[in-house]
């Protein structure tokens, strides 16, 4: 079996490659995203997307079609590949070929994976109703692809509008991904920016992960609301458990001119909330925690229920891969978490990874964070705004959708 790597700077590029190489009936094995190194390797270079594809291994092929693939565009006419019948069949898992005892150690493991993705593969197209995909829809899904969506994902969308959208919008790349844009905007719930009544304190609170950057989001709530809004805003810490995490917070709240309180027990809690009862927005900062550590998860929904938190919202980093922003919405969700919060948007690469999360949770999104600047880099979740960031439109673009 043969298997090959390919690198382009985008997946619809590298997609082209293997097709160009490997004729349609190749099988797509792994994709992932790597950086060149410049300068000897000290730097690191542009994005790349790198496919590894093999034309020797009978699994229902990503590419052009001829067996009727789902995800490939109508074949133009495929390359003729020497040594190998055109007709495709997709064995059962089990006539996979057998890892040889002869191969060095190192290559054993790599078939062992590879025979796992082949497995994986065969499993997802079981009962797949076998159809071509247009090229503009392949296009539009290769591009999802290339905006960090996952494949279950793109491959929804584009099986929606493939479903909904007429023959001469499906045509028109341009319509269609101004309808996957709408698809996007839809499933995006936002919570608006916290609302403050007179003569009512409102008490927010702010979970989520070590270092997705709460502090610093409550740094900056607390400095828009108090400086730009003249709100009364004073700061409650339960992070006592990070050296120099209040010191932190304290370096914010004398900045502002705010008061602080440290809490370490569900006592001093009742007493710094009663203490700042006349304000009219109190933000709670607190420890980070492992999603994993259901022991300090319960520890913090303790102190929030002795609190009688109006608002707890989960602080998400933007960064974080889609599996573990599910998985942390899912084990905070017991503390009673009623909005989401990204992060460090400035660091992604692609925000397609956050739409599992979004849906799943089905929360809806308070605030995007955009940088490390106290007070600017933060922004009222905002769905069409956000649609557009994921399908990497850029903002300022007039096209309508
Ligand atoms: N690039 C970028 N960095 C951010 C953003 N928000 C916070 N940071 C940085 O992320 C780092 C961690 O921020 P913190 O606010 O301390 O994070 P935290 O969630 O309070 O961390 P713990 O209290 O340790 O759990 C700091 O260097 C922040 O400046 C953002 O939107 N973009
Ligand atoms: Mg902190």
């Amino acid at each position: 079996m043969e298997v090959r790597t390919y690198r382009a700077s985008t997946m619809h590029e590298a997609l082209a490659m293997v097709r160009h190489e490997l004729g349609p009936d190749a099988a797509v094995l792994h994709t992932r995203e790597v950086h060149t190194r410049r300068l000897f390797g000290w730097v690191q270079g542009p994005r790349q997307i790198e496919v590894t594809a093999s034309a020797g291994v009978n699994v229902p092929s990503r590419l052009p079609p001829g067996n009727g693939n789902r995800f490939a565009p109508a074949p133009a006419s495929p390359p003729p590949r020497p040594g190998r019948s055109p007709a495709t069949v997709t064995p059962a898992p089990d006539h996979l070929p057998q890892v040889g005892t002869e191969l060095p150690g190192e290559m054993q493991g790599q078939l062992s994976d590879l025979q796992s993705m082949v497995r994986e593969l065969c499993r997802r197209s079981k009962g797949d109703q076998r159809r071509d995909l247009p090229e503009e829809l392949f296009r539009l899904f290769a591009d999802l692809l290339d905006c960090e969506l996952s494949e279950e994902v793109a491959r929804g969308l584009v099986e929606r509008i493939r479903n909904e959208a007429s023959g001469a919008e499906l045509a028109d790349p341009v319509l269609t991904r101004a309808r996957i844009a709408r698809m996007i905007e839809a499933e995006i719930h936002v919570a608006g920016p916290i609302a403050l009544t007179p003569g009512q304190r409102r008490l927010v609170a702010l979970v989520g992960p070590t270092g997705v950057g709460k502090t610093t989001t409550i740094a900056k709530l607390a400095a828009n609301y108090h400086l730009r809004e003249r709100r009364r805003v004073g700061l409650i810490t339960v992070d006592t458990y990070r050296i120099a995490a209040v010191e932190q917070l304290r370096t914010y709240a004398d900045i502002i001119d705010l008061p602080m309180q440290v809490v370490s027990t569900p006592r001093e809690m009742r007493e710094a909330v009663q203490q700042m009862g006349n304000l009219d927005l109190v933000l709670m900062d607190t420890a980070g925690r492992s999603p994993k550590d259901e022991v300090k998860i319960q520890e913090l929904r303790a102190f929030l229920t002795e609190a009688g938190a109006d608002e707890i919202h989960l602080v998400l980093s933007s960064v974080a891969g889609e599996r573990a922003l599910a998985q942390t919405a899912d084990r905070f969700a017991t503390v009673g978490t009623t909005a989401l919060l990204l992060t460090k948007l400035d660091e992604a690469t692609g925000l397609g990874n956050i739409l599992p999360v979004l849906r799943s949770s089905r929360l809806p999104l308070s605030y995007l964070t955009n940088g490390q600047n106290v007070p600017d880099d933060i922004e009222t979740a905002d769905a069409r705004r956000l649609a557009r960031l994921i399908l990497d439109v850029p903002t300022s673009s007039e096209d309508d959708y």
